[in-house]
């Protein structure tokens, strides 16, 4: 594992599941019905349990689930963490369709949200970069880049100390951990 300082927040990388993770929020790479589906969304709700995919049926009922680059919260049924943010990524469709900008969007409304519920703590995993298809190297730019945007910023709001990007690969571990000895101060 590898921390980053990036004003008052830990960044950190590592290969890991996260539905172990232990903190206030994991993000979900979901779809825009919230209907649950394979890969990490797949790992998370069957890992917590029928809860969460109540919880996302209420949302669709209320706002009819969630477009691509927006972000919705819900508990998180019997995971250790303590609630989910549900971001959708775009379908990756070869990057003439603001695939870019759609993927910064769920960076940065993830961490406002986590933000506007006070979290200290969030774990993302690698959105956009299983079944949807974003060439893992591009996505590790885009994400690491609105992650940082946004801490530079400086929120008067935002009490986020830890920040922890999930690997489920080693290249995608690799390609983070690199990118941030390229641009950040390691602590
Ligand atoms: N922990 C951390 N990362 C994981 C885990 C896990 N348990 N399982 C997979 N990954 P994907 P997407 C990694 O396909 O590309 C679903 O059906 C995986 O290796 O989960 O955004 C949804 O319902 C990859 O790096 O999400 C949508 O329909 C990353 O998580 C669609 O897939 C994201 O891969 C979303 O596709």
């Amino acid at each position: 594992m590898k921390t980053f300082k990036i004003g008052r927040t830990s960044v950190s990388v590592f290969i890991g599941d996260i539905t172990t993770w232990t903190g206030d929020i994991i993000v979900n790479a979901a779809n825009s019905g919230l209907l649950g589906g394979k890969g990490v969304d797949g790992a998370i709700h069957s890992a917590g349990g029928p809860e969460i995919m109540e919880q996302c049926m209420e949302i669709r009922k209320q706002q009819g689930g969630c477009p691509p680059g927006n972000a919705v919260i819900t508990g998180a049924g019997n995971l250790p963490a303590q609630h989910i943010i549900h971001t959708v990524g775009p379908i990756w469709e070869g990057g003439g369709r603001r695939e870019e900008h759609t993927l910064a969007e769920c960076y940065r409304n993830s961490l406002l949200l986590a933000i506007e519920v006070g979290a200290r703590s969030i774990a993302f995993p690698n959105i956009s970069t299983g079944i949807y298809g974003y060439p893992k190297a591009p996505a590790c730019d885009v994400a690491l880049k609105a992650v940082t945007k946004l801490l530079e910023e400086d929120l008067p709001d935002n009490r986020l100390e830890r920040i922890d990007f999930i690997c489920f690969s080693p290249e995608n571990e690799e390609l983070y951990a690199h990118w941030l000895e390229q641009f950040i101060q390691e602590k």
